[in-house]
């Protein structure tokens, strides 16, 4: 047989359209269908249509409801098996070659054992079911910084959801032409279907969950889960795990980070990204909008989630956001804390394990003060206010595409990205951590990265509230030895001329009943702006043990009451506390061994004289 022969036969085997000529890809496909025995393969372009037929095969199968048109049009309501609700940490895996790769924060097993089990796992795991291709671009199509991906996945709400989420459809093939790159990403909800079996609204698989990456080959297997980052392989899996090795081996960063442009009343643009563990608001902060004191000042959305970052000939880094759509934390979402989501999530939205109201629309703790008096909760329970019982779940999700964001940037799909001038770091500390503080070099910013702290949310399952190290908030995400991750970062400095200035901030800080000391959300703005006055190298700051602080006066304070000592108090560093933290920072560089950088330790030294500690 000819090439073209061949590549014909290949495609017949697996019934792709004429636009695929991938021959690898189509070999692919053919030895998954064999593994996995779908009953049918679906080849999807991403079109509306395509789109529509799925929404409308899930409503009349159950999986999910749609919405009242005249409330939430073309939008929908999914609940997810209440053991599916949330990211399984202690069920992800990075197989790489050597475990000492995968290091201390990840779960590790040797490829070929774990090929055995994916191989015995995913026998037949598909049958009684259709196999979609779901053919996706991380990152505008053809940029120099995107990468291509293809999921095989038995799910057609990860399709819907991929469609919104990600670059997907028949275009990509154009991009990948006849022999380009992709990152196969294979998804199975675990739950095959015998002849005549019936199926649930939502598979997956209660006792076997396994989210699976294979490093050195750039391979995804995940198992038995249909929720989020367990299931959306472009998201976690692929943008942040996957692509954080592409980064090492190619100097760049994959980080867990929103992407925000603040435009001053002058018209001068800085680009910012910032680094927040799951469920930290990280969707609210980069829809922020100035409050009233702010009159001028705009701030506009690239990205909520991930970031892309690669050093660039004009001495800057440049950032893309390699997704195209939202998974955005429902509960607390409000015309008070974010106004700009409740305005894109009008219509053509996917909300899963939201409640739904009497009219056939959908509600969430903090969306009105008020809830209404009766609704139907995430597991299709009655509900009144007052039975004790959460009407959404705490990780319940909004799903939309990023044209529908208000403050969405002109840049946001620029190929080139945006020229990135600070990076902020922040975690959930009710205590510890000041309010703001700047790191005076770019070590000290890595070290203070490195070491940050998190109280747990439920975007993970497991216990919500236990402060843990999340370096860079990426604990759950960074695909190789965290060691070797932070010696990346190290030397990313020295790649451009200009590295952004880095900044810790924490919006959680609590007073002495327990109550947040600081309002967030809009307010927020007051403490973007002096970061943004520094990187402009205007904006006064102080040096103190922790690094480089605003006083009272330097952060700008119209429009808004917020007295010297409150402020004081969202600034205050106990030396009792920090004794702890120091501990920790220390626990934390003990699992790295010979992986901990030189310049760490130096920076740990520095810190613990300055507060004489
Ligand atoms: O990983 S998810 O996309 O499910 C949510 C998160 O943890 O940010
Ligand atoms: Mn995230």
């Amino acid at each position: 047989m000819n090439e073209h022969d061949s590549l014909l036969s290949l495609a017949a085997a697996v019934s792709a359209p004429a636009y695929v000529r991938h021959p690898r890809l189509l070999a692919w496909v053919r030895d998954v269908a064999a593994l996995t025995r779908p009953d049918r393969i679906v080849w999807c372009d991403g079109s509306d249509d395509e789109y529509n037929r799925l929404c409308t095969e899930m409503v009349a199968s159950g999986t999910m409801k749609r919405l009242n048109p005249a409330r939430r049009p073309n939008s929908f309501w999914a609940a997810s098996d209440p053991s599916d609700v949330a990211r399984v940490e202690d069920r992800t895996f990075i197989c790489s070659a050597r475990e000492e790769d995968a290091g201390p924060t990840n779960n590790w097993v040797a490829p070929d054992e774990m090929r055995k089990s994916m191989n015995a796992l995913f026998d037949g795991c598909m049958r009684g079911r259709t196999m979609y291709v779901v053919p996706f671009s991380m990152g505008p199509l053809g940029s120099h910084i995107a990468h291509v991906g293809i999921e095989l996945s038995d799910s057609p709400y990860v399709v819907v959801n991929m469609n919104l989420m990600t670059r997907m459809g028949r275009a990509v093939y154009d991009v990948l032409g006849g022999d380009g790159v992709f990152v196969p990403c294979i998804h199975s909800v675990g739950m095959p279907l015998a002849a005549g079996q019936a199926d649930v609204p939502w598979p997956c698989n209660k006792d076997q969950k396994y989210i699976v990456h294979y490093p050195e080959s750039r391979e995804i297997w995940s198992y038995g889960s249909g929720y989020g980052g367990n299931a959306l392989l472009g998201k976690k899996c692929f943008a942040l795990r996957i692509a954080s090795v592409m980064g090492r081996d190619q100097g760049w960063l994959a980080e867990h980070m929103l992407i925000l442009d603040v435009t001053s009343p002058a018209g001068e643009k800085t680009y910012v990204a910032a680094a927040f563990p799951s469920a930290c608001g990280k969707t609210n902060f980069a829809m922020l909008i100035p409050p009233a004191g702010f009159e001028g000042w705009q701030v506009s959305t690239i990205g909520d989630d991930i970031a892309w970052i690669k050093p660039h000939d004009d001495g800057r880094f440049y950032a893309i956001n390699p997704e195209a759509g939202y998974f955005g934390v429902a509960p607390g979402t409000s015309d008070e804390s974010n106004p700009n989501a409740m305005r894109m999530l009008h219509a053509n939205v996917i909300f899963t394990n939201v409640a739904l109201t009497d009219d056939g629309d959908v509600w969430w703790e903090g969306m009105t003060r008020e809830p209404p008096a009766h609704l139907t909760d995430w597991q299709g329970q009655s509900w009144t206010p007052g039975c004790g019982r959460k009407a959404a779940h705490p990780n319940a999700r909004f799903t939309v595409s990023s044209i529908q964001c208000p403050s969405l940037d002109p840049h946001w799909d620029s190929p080139d990205g945006v020229p990135i001038g600070a990076f902020i770091f922040g975690g959930r500390r009710s205590d510890t951590l000041p309010l703001v503080v700047e790191a005076s070099s770019w070590e000290e910013g890595v070290y203070k990265a490195a070491t940050m702290g998190s109280e747990t949310t439920a975007a993970a399952a497991g216990k919500v509230g236990e402060v843990r190290r999340d370096p860079f908030a990426m604990l759950p995400f960074c695909g190789y030895h965290v060691g070797d991750y932070f010696d990346h970062w190290l030397k990313m400095g020295k790649a451009v001329a200009q590295p952004p200035r880095i900044f810790n901030v924490n919006w959680f800080r609590t007073d002495e009943n327990g109550k947040f000391a600081w309002p967030g959300f809009g307010q927020n703005m007051r403490v973007l702006q002096w970061v943004v006055e520094r990187c402009h190298g205007r904006g006064h700051a102080t040096a103190t043990p922790l690094g480089l602080e605003p006083g009272y006066e330097d952060l700008n304070w119209s429009g808004f009451d917020f007295p010297p000592d409150r402020f004081a108090q969202v600034m205050n560093v106990d030396y009792t506390l920090w004794r702890q933290e120091l501990a920790a920072h220390d626990q934390l560089f003990a699992k790295l061994g010979a992986k901990r950088p030189a310049a760490l330790a130096y920076e740990r030294t520095q810190l613990g004289s300055k507060l004489g500690l």
